[in-house]
């Protein structure tokens, strides 16, 4: 919804009133705090309310936020130190607020399919965690809205989390952090993703067989393709494309981009004319071979690190590869000291994205002690016009939440996925980091992360660790899957 200039005053006089009541809330915490919890103040205070994000000056949102911002406050932790956050929920939903990406326990993740309490409508919850792995990492709400767009991960409930790694080897000047995300969803029937940029491109016969006579059958009965979500603004930290203030370099300067896709559904590419971008981390963790790439990909949930030596001075557009999201927002200006004049955007020649180029040689990935078969299958419109996913055809169940797989600690596992639908699936599995070991077939190791594109009718292996005990959520991030049904449960025996 876009407000007025009113009702934006209106908003921030409001606004700069509950900010002033949080200092004695926060000293006081009312209600719905975790057992056991430390005494004392926070080191951070997150509140769930109402906010408005003024993407533009004729472009202000309101939505639900933390601290009445968007994107959340940076919220920067030390590798291996403890950690106290209030979570007050000013809302009238109960919510939950996951940290992803981190190795913390049930009681923290913020899942309530794995069992983490919700955050009272009007309440509060204080939890403590020991904040790791080291890296980017994340924060964002993890309610199921389902039709409802205006709720879930397409608000503006997203921020991001760094942890101070205790070795940082430091080849960079600055740091800039970048939060990708959009707003003003709306539901279509048929999407204009990017879907060819993963490489190896390998598909899978019987798994493109299977989904194009499944989706050929549901249009012969006269189904509808199942709706997408797209949506009308775009923005980088907030704001539109111009929109901010740019970022300002200097010719020779390293700077560390850590950059986040906060979007609810979407892939995000970004590349700046003339530059590239040195991958240092994908999800946070370093990665065995820091290559330079001209396009960065992120899937749903994904995070890059990456150094971009500024060696091209001008004025410049890094933004999306899409004309159409790029020109309404999805962009922010790099500004060279000395240089001026209207921001240039050139389109980088084609350039594939591929994991295993940051890995190292698949020799080194050990045995898994198990593997654990996984098939996606898309259920054409199946469920009030919208897809239901399936895993091993199984639509996750919100009443029952029945785990599907067991786990024994310390075992090694590996997913082996296998894609029956044409669809990219970010999928992601909390508290635990897997290593990528097989992508569309090619064998690597080393790559380790917690959220990664398996492409249509492609395959895809990852291993992780049973090191955490309680139950563990996997699903896809992308939020129309997930909530409607692409999500398992593991539990540890
Ligand atoms: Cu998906």
């Amino acid at each position: 919804m876009s407000l007025d200039r009113r009702e934006l005053l209106q908003g921030a006089a409001v606004a700069a009133v509950s900010a002033a009541f949080s200092d004695a809330a926060h000293a006081q915490p009312a209600a719905g705090g975790g057992q056991g919890s430390p005494q004392g103040s926070a080191d951070a205070t997150i509140r769930i309310g109402n906010g408005l994000a003024e993407l533009a000056p004729d472009r202000i949102i309101s939505t639900t936020t933390y601290n009445g911002q968007f994107p959340g406050p940076l919220l920067r932790f030390r590798q291996g130190r403890q950690v106290v956050v209030d979570i007050h929920n000013d809302s009238d939903k109960p919510e939950q607020l996951h940290w992803h990406g981190q190795a913390v326990a049930v009681d923290v993740d913020g899942a309530s399919e794995e069992g983490t309490p919700f955050i009272p409508a009007r309440g509060m919850r204080r939890i403590a965690f020991t904040p790791g792995p080291a890296g980017l990492r994340f924060y964002h709400t993890h309610l199921t809205p389902g039709a409802d767009l205006s709720g879930g991960q397409y608000g503006g409930q997203v921020g991001t989390v760094y942890i101070e790694p205790n070795n940082d080897p430091g080849r960079h000047d600055r740091e800039v952090f970048l939060m990708l995300k959009e707003f003003q969803p709306a539901l279509s029937r048929g999407g204009d993703m990017a879907m060819d940029f993963l490489a190896p491109a390998t598909r899978v016969k019987a798994l493109e067989e299977a989904g194009e006579s499944a989706m050929r059958a549901s249009l012969a009965k006269g189904m509808p393709h199942g709706f997408e979500v797209g949506y009308s603004l775009f923005s980088i930290n907030g704001r539109m494309l111009g929109h901010d203030e740019p970022i300002r370099v200097k010719a020779g300067e390293r700077v560390l981009f850590h950059i986040v896709n906060g979007s609810a559904t979407e892939t995000r590419s970004l590349a700046l004319p003339g530059h590239a971008f040195e991958v240092i981390a994908l999800d946070g963790n370093p990665v065995p071979t820091p290559v330079k790439v001209p396009v960065l990909w992120l899937g749903t949930a994904e995070r890059i690190s990456a150094i971009v030596e500024m060696n091209h001075p001008g004025v410049w557009v890094m933004g999306d590869l899409a004309d159409d999201d790029r020109t309404r927002g999805m962009g922010i200006v790099i500004e060279y000291a000395g240089k001026s004049g209207k921001p240039a955007w050139t389109r980088p020649a084609p350039f594939k994205w591929d994991y295993t180029r940051f890995g190292k040689p698949a020799a080194d990935a050990p045995a898994p002690d198990e593997t654990i078969d996984m098939i996606f299958t898309k259920n054409n419109a199946a469920n009030q016009g919208f897809n239901e996913w399936r895993i091993n055809d199984v639509p996750f169940s919100m009443e029952k939440m029945e785990p599907l797989f067991r786990l024994r600690q310390g075992k090694r596992y590996r997913l082996r996925m296998r894609n029956a639908s044409d669809d990219i699936h970010p999928v992601h599995l909390h508290r635990h980091s897997f290593e990528l070991t097989r992508v569309a077939g090619r064998a690597t190791a080393g790559v380790m992360k917690d959220v990664v594109m398996v492409g249509g009718y492609q395959e895809m292996e990852v291993d992780f660790v049973a090191d955490n005990p309680g139950r563990t959520l996997f699903h896809c991030h992308q939020q129309l899957h997930m909530d409607f049904g692409f999500m398992a449960l593991f539990d540890y025996a």
